[in-house]
């Protein structure tokens, strides 16, 4: 067994919905630990390093706007195969194509703006995870 670590956040849609405490109740019963949990509005510069992969993309600057708009719970979660898993959890990015019992699935939808506001983020892969994790918990 490898205790892996992956980097969750709760979007501002899903802060504001009020759907935190769903994301966390989720993922505790799923059975993964909770070892960070932090509510912050994310700044431009942070957002810009945790989303370097997507720039230049036409839905870049609606991303980092959304995600700077409010309030965010930032998570780390604990788990043998907890990136995959929270991945399987979250459902596909686009919530219309998200199946039913996923978080994207059963709480979101498309709502046809530039940025799909898909209630989380989860990390890709463990090079993601240890990257976002440092710069959400920097010293976890
Ligand atoms: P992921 O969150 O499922 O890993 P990524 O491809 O990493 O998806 O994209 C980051 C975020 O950017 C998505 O969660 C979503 O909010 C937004 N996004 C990604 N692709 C599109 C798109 O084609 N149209 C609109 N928004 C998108
Ligand atoms: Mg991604």
């Amino acid at each position: 067994m490898t205790i892996e670590r992956s980097l969750v956040l709760v979007k501002p849609d899903g802060f504001q919905r009020g759907l935190t405490g769903e994301v966390l109740r989720r993922i505790e019963a799923k059975g993964y630990t909770l070892v960070g949990l932090s509510i912050l509005t994310p700044k431009r510069e942070q957002l810009a390093a945790h989303y370097a992969e997507h720039e230049g993309k036409p839905f870049y600057e609606p991303l980092v706007e959304f995600m700077s708009s409010g309030p965010v719970a930032a998570v780390v979660i604990e788990g043998h195969d907890s990136i995959k898993g929270f991945r399987s959890l979250a459902g596909a990015t686009n919530p219309t194509e998200a199946l039913p019992g996923t978080i994207r699935g059963d709480l979101g939808r498309d709502w046809g703006l530039k940025v799909q506001q898909n209630i989380v983020h989860g990390s890709d892969s463990p090079e993601s995870a240890a990257r976002e994790i440092d710069i959400w918990f920097p010293g976890l």
